[in-house]
């Protein structure tokens, strides 16, 4: 039974790929297959609302314009229960929700200390064998989620919104060294300049060349330009 939904699933069957997805977080154990080639998978984290939903639709819509199929992880964090509903709905909401070649799955993380799911390994080990060109993961970066997600993928952008203090809070929390890329978005706001100069001035004097793009999620300003940055990483 769960070997003709496997089959399903690694198919491309959407509803089989779910039916799995919460196999594997009720810790079924199944045999999975072990993916042939690698599928990229890109962690997305930064603070409570800086706007990487709005980011991640937008960047689907980039994918799917490259004749790319997405999936996306979205990482609840179940410290805020209230939160992660609204999250969910959030997701529900999105314009991809029903595209042929998009997947979106919420998880909760069932208070594992790092704030990723427990089994989100295998979910996207599971995931890498179904048929998509790239994996989205997005989860809310508060203090170690931020570091546990580069665990599992293999490049992860930091998305920072203008806010005064944001840069004393980046340095101490090491994220400088684990991001491979920064937004700064919502640069509609006042003084997002500064703020882009700040931090492109800070990794300098690590001496990182790591990439910052600027970005209005909102708008889909600067995602095609981060989406070519992207790809340019992996
Ligand atoms: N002004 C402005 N608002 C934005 C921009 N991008 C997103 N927003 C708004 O910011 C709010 C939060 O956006 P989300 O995409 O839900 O942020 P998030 O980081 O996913 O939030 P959580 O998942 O709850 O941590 C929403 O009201 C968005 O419409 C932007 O570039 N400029
Ligand atoms: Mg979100």
């Amino acid at each position: 039974m769960t070997a003709e939904i496997l089959s399903a699933a690694y198919a491309g069957d959407k509803k089989s790929i779910a039916r799995i997805i919460s196999l594997i977080e009720n810790q079924v154990d199944l045999h999975l297959r072990q993916p042939g080639h690698s599928v990229p998978v890109i962690g997305i984290t930064g603070p409570p609302g800086a706007g990487k939903s709005t980011l991640v639709d937008a960047l689907i819509g980039e994918y799917v314009n490259d004749g790319k199929s997405v999936a996306v992880l979205c990482v609840d964090p179940s410290s805020v229960v209230h939160q992660g509903a609204i999250l969910g709905d959030r997701i529900r909401m999105s314009q991809w929700f029903n595209h042929e070649k998009v997947f979106i799955r919420s998880l909760s993380s069932r208070g594992s200390m790092g704030g990723l799911h427990p089994a989100i390994g295998k979910i996207k080990v599971f995931m890498q064998a179904c048929p998509f060109d790239v994996i989205l993961i997005e989860t809310v970066g508060v203090g170690q989620s931020e570091i546990e997600i580069i665990k599992h993928a293999d490049k992860t952008v930091l998305v920072l919104v203008p806010e005064a203090g944001d840069e004393i809070q980046l340095m101490k929390s090491g994220i400088v060294e684990v991001a491979d890329l920064f937004v700064v978005n919502k640069v509609d706001r006042p003084g997002s300049n500064i703020f882009v100069t700040q931090l492109s001035n800070m990794l300098k004097s690590k001496s990182s060349s790591k990439p910052v793009c600027s970005t209005i999620a909102s708008k889909g300003d600067g995602v095609s330009e981060l989406k070519k940055t992207i790809d340019a990483l992996i």
